[in-house]
């Protein structure tokens, strides 16, 4: 392998194409007209333009990144997340036209994008699953059957969803026709396949993970867990591992599930294995994601192996030199994706200039970004502007690096997601360890964010006032100018 294509933008393809340069790999780059200014181009060796901004006619357009990489003889291309990184079509596309897709083989792309054909394909391996059915299910009568059976309340999800698409709650037998018909319509509506089936609703659960690492000869191994339980609209945005809620025991019971969900769709790369957890710590598998994660940096740390670079050996149909015994937990890593939208209104879009935009920086502090200063975010793309990382050898050294690492990032311009992370970061269920998926539900309003800002306003205050009677006396400032003076420094 000497040249990869990296058929995404931002942050992730800075990530993939930093490792491609130190394992002295070529790089090609493809962009959109918004991109013609954007890091990632002028990071990368080669650049091929794509066409329009809308994703559709770029980066979502598979002839033309194909083409593109005939063009440049790119050995190999690297999708990213997002974008065409699970999308069987195009992972087929591309090693019909002789390229290295650098990602898992079609088929198991294939089986985990769908919720029932992925429990079909587990069933046989003794994988712990959220009771439930593992067929389509249609006929009013028999869900009402099941889900008596299963006992109420009970979930009702779409097999082609994901993500939280798709997904209602019946917590009594009366709701489930209506419920069933909106569900089934809904996901007909959004990915054209009306299949849904039923599980038992896990109230208030976690979301644990576990990266795992497959060669083509076979070999399989996990490196740990993530705790992605804190997100909002079914989307995370603090991460961390190792997990604050599991023993040794559970890890490595996950770990093992996690080998055989990789083993029983003959998985081949980097990918990850979620699970639910309930308060009583019984774990059950939820899906496979097949890519490479945004939150992957907290895996690299705490194990110090570079998920990028292994994928681009495997891709290579390298031998895995990692055995399990060889990977270890070592500190603690902390992740807040800063996404340009606005805590206090909902986290709706934040679309702007970046006036500012001044990084963190220090020993332990890492940060994966793809904007600069003066740059202008498209509104054709996810809005996720940065991911701040820190690492600390205990979990409350990386909590006390990424209070200060937000304090010291500098974005004007746009609203972003980094006061919402100091809230959660300074919260007595976080430092604890004592919270699941409904965090934001259960602990966070807007007016709490501003009472956050409130006090630091007031403490500002009382050090500014403490400071000005202790030097008063020694002011060159007249006395009837004084308090404009003290105005003055205060808002400086
Ligand atoms: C569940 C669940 C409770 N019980 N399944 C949400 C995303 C989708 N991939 C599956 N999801 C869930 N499935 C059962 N049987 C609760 C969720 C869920 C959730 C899961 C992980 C992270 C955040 C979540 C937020 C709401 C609901």
């Amino acid at each position: 392998m000497k040249k990869i294509l990296i058929a995404n933008r931002g942050e992730i393809a800075l990530r993939v194409m930093k490792t491609a340069k130190k394992m002295g790999i070529g790089t090609v780059a493809v962009y959109s007209e918004a991109d013609r200014n954007a890091p990632h181009v002028r990071y990368a060796d080669e650049a091929v333009f794509l066409g329009n901004s809308v994703s559709s006619e770029s980066y979502l357009a598979k002839d033309k990144i194909i083409h593109a990489a005939l063009k440049t003889g790119a050995d190999a291309i690297h999708p990213g997340y997002g974008f065409l990184s699970e999308n069987a079509t195009f992972a087929q596309m591309v090693s019909d036209n002789g390229i290295t897709f650098i990602g898992p083989p079609t088929h198991a792309i294939k089986i985990m994008g769908d919720k029932l054909a992925a429990k079909e394909a587990v069933k046989k391996y003794d994988i712990p699953m959220v009771p439930g059915i593992e067929t389509a299910i249609t006929d009013i009568s028999l869900a009402q059957e099941i889900s008596k059976e299963i006992g109420f309340p009970i979930l009702i999800k779409a097999s082609a969803g994901g993500g939280g698409k798709g997904m209602r709650v019946v917590h009594e037998s009366e709701e489930l026709p209506g419920q069933m018909k909106r569900a089934i319509s809904e996901a007909t509506a959004a990915f054209g396949n009306g299949a849904v089936f039923i599980e038992k609703y896990i109230e208030a659960p976690r979301h644990i993970e576990i990266q795992i690492l497959a060669d083509t000869k076979g070999n399989i191994i996990h490196l740990f867990e993530r705790e992605c339980s804190i997100q909002r609209r079914h989307q995370k945005v603090v991460e961390e591992a190792p997990s604050v809620f599991i023993t040794s025991e559970i890890r490595a019971a996950m770990g093992a599930a996690a080998v055989k969900v990789a083993k029983a769709c003959n998985y081949v790369g980097a990918g990850t294995v979620e699970f639910l957890m309930d308060k009583d710590k019984n774990f059950y598998f939820l899906e496979m994601n097949t890519r490479l994660q945004v939150e992957h940096p907290v895996t690299e740390l705490i194990t110090q192996v570079d998920l990028v670079e292994q994928q681009l050996k495997i891709a290579n149909n390298e031998v895995l030199q990692l055995g399990q015994n060889d990977v270890s937990i070592k500190g603690h890593a902390l992740e807040l994706r800063v996404y340009a939208e606005d805590p206090v209104d909902n986290f709706s879009p934040s679309i702007g200039t970046l006036k500012t935009y001044v990084c963190p920086v220090g020993i332990g502090i890492r940060v994966d970004d793809g904007f600069e200063e003066g740059m202008t975010i498209p509104i054709y793309y996810d809005p996720m502007l940065a991911k701040l990382i820190t690492y600390g050898n205990t979990r409350s050294e990386a909590i006390q690096l990424m209070l200060e690492a937000i304090d010291a990032y500098k974005i004007k311009g746009v609203a972003t997601t980094l006061p919402f992370g100091k809230f959660v970061f300074r919260h007595q269920a976080f430092t604890s360890g004592n919270f699941n998926t409904h965090f934001v539900a259960n602990h966070y309003t807007p007016e709490l964010l501003l009472a956050q800002y409130d006090k630091e306003r007031h403490i500002a205050a009382a050090m500014g006032l403490k400071l000005f009677l202790e030097f008063k006396d020694k002011l060159k400032v007249p006395a009837n100018e004084q308090s404009n003076w003290l105005l003055k420094r205060t808002i400086k």
